[in-house]
């Protein structure tokens, strides 16, 4: 009455392969995507575009003539309104009476390529391209260079006196 080998050890040998099911191979594929992206921002372009201000003033390096601005009985003008320059010379507005006045370039009649460097030689006291604050006081003055201005006529007025006639020309020779 005796049994035996009853458990003869059965079922351990199952052991076996079940190891390594987690891989999955978008691991690599995120690393490259990073480095190739910092690369991009590396692009070569250093030439300034087009920035407004980008023309140094020119100064004075010759005479520079007074015009005075007037308003009076007999109106407001700038005395003398046609003045006759050379290229390098200067000339500073200067309030007498009936201000405010202010110095202006239209824009529409000065050449493509003098706009910028006038603009620039009215240095930094303006309310608008090619257009000076305004003056109020007498004795207050605005200077405006010729320098690197090429030979022509420029046409200027006084903003708010326009309609009333204020403007002349100065001849750069
Ligand atoms: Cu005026």
């Amino acid at each position: 009455m005796r049994f035996y080998g009853f458990a003869v050890a059965v079922g351990v040998i199952t052991l076996g392969a079940c190891a390594g099911g987690e891989k999955k191979p978008a691991d690599t594929t995120h690393v490259a995507v990073d480095t190739s992206s910092t690369t991009t921002t590396t692009g070569a372009t250093t030439t300034t575009p087009t920035t407004g201000g980008a023309v140094a003033m020119a100064p004075i390096t010759g005479a520079t003539k007074t015009v005075n601005m007037v308003g009076d009985a007999k109106g407001y003008r700038f005395d003398p309104a046609e003045v006759t320059i050379k290229q390098g010379d200067g000339i500073k507005f200067v309030v007498v009476t009936g201000g405010p006045h202010n110095v202006a370039f239209d824009p529409a009649t000065v050449p493509a390529d003098v706009k910028a460097q006038l603009d620039a030689n009215m240095g930094t006291d303006k309310m608008s391209e090619l257009s000076s604050n305004m003056k109020m006081n007498p004795g207050e003055s605005v200077t405006v260079s010729f320098g690197n201005i090429k030979p022509g006529q420029y046409p200027f007025h006084c903003v708010p006196h326009l309609a009333l006639n204020m403007k002349g020309v100065i001849t750069v020779q």
